[in-house]
This record gives C-alpha cells, structure tokens and sequence, in this order.
C-alpha cells in the first residue's frame, strides 16, 4: 500500500470526466489500496480516484465515527439512482482543497449503485454524512467540486488563493 500525492486546485486534471472501470484486475485491488491509505492519511472520509491523478470511477469511503472500528467501502462506477426532495446543508471540506470549509446543500437522502472488489452489484441507501460524502465523491468523478455549489465570489476569492500559492510553489 502506497499514501499517493493528492492533487490540489487548480490542477485541469481535477475537471477530468473520469472513465468507467472495465474490469477488476490486479492493478484495480492495488488501486483501491493505495486510495484507501492515501484517504485514511490524510485524513479524509471519502477520496476519489481522479484526486490522486487517476481518471477512473472509483471512490474509497468510510465514514466511521471511531478509528478503532474502521469501516471502508470501494465503489467502483458508482451511480446516483434517486435523492430526496428534502435538502440538507453539512459544512464539506476537500482533500483537493485543503483547509477550507464551506456548508453546501444537497439532497438530504439517497440511494446508489456500485459495483464492490468482488464484482458484486450493491444498493444502498445513505443519509447523514454517508449521504452528502457519496454525492460529493461522485461529483469528483463528473469533475464537479464543492466551490461550484458557492457564489462565484467566494469560488473566485478560493481559486485566486490556490493558484498564487500553485505560482509560489513552481517558482521556488
Ligand atoms: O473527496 C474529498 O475531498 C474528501 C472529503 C470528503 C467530504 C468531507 C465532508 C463532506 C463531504 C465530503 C474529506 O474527507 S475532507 C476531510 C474531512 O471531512 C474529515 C477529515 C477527518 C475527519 C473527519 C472529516
Ligand atoms: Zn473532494
């Protein structure tokens, strides 16, 4: 298992549509690995493949209160089947977008579709925090992050941060 570097705004790879998984191979069990380290380093509750650089639809979750009882998913080519009518607003952050925070509103409840590491097809039904992270985590997948929920003063005042620090960085 390999803690991988993220990548941050504004790399355009973050805008990527990523593609579906064909086939679970070697290289896909080694994938969902390294993701699952790279999220539990972080620390995050979800990571999608795209940020760590790779355009593929897969995501590592675990939404866990306690460290002691981890409890990780792989979702591989999720899909949102149905949200709810009612709304919900939860303060999200971004492992793509360090140290900022910004309540969003989504669809208070869902129901999705995976495929897990095994090839089986899965449903399941989320609220709470599972809920907001699925929809955040497809996003990624559709190249779609929070700061677009946001006024585009507050998305141009984040970017504008993130590409002096980008600036910095590649002159240093
Ligand atoms: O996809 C990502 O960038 C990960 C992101 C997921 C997420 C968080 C909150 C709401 C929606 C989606 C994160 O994990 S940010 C870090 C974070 O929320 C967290 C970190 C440590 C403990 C608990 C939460
Ligand atoms: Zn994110």
């Amino acid at each position: 298992m390999t803690i991988r570097p993220l990548v941050i705004i504004p790399d355009s790879k973050l805008r990527l549509i990523s593609e579906p998984v064909k086939e679970i191979t070697s290289e896909i069990r080694q994938l969902a690995d390294d993701m699952l380290e790279t999220m539990y380093d972080a620390p995050g509750v979800g990571l999608a493949a795209i940020q760590i650089g790779i355009p593929v639809r897969m995501v590592t979750m675990d939404v866990s209160k306690s460290e002691d009882e981890r409890q990780p998913m792989v979702l591989i080519n999720p899909e949102i089947l149905w949200t709810s009518e009612e709304k919900r607003i939860y303060e999200e952050g971004c492992l793509s977008i360090p140290e900022y925070y910004e309540e969003v509103e989504r669809p208070d409840r869902v129901r999705f579709r995976y495929m897990d590491l095994q090839g089986e097809t899965v449903e399941q039904d989320a609220d709470g925090l599972l809920a907001t992270c699925v929809q955040h985590e497809i996003d990624h997948l559709n190249g779609v992050l929070f700061i677009d929920y946001l006024s585009k003063l507050k998305r141009d005042r984040v970017m504008t941060k993130f590409k002096k620090a980008a600036r910095r960085e590649a002159g240093a």
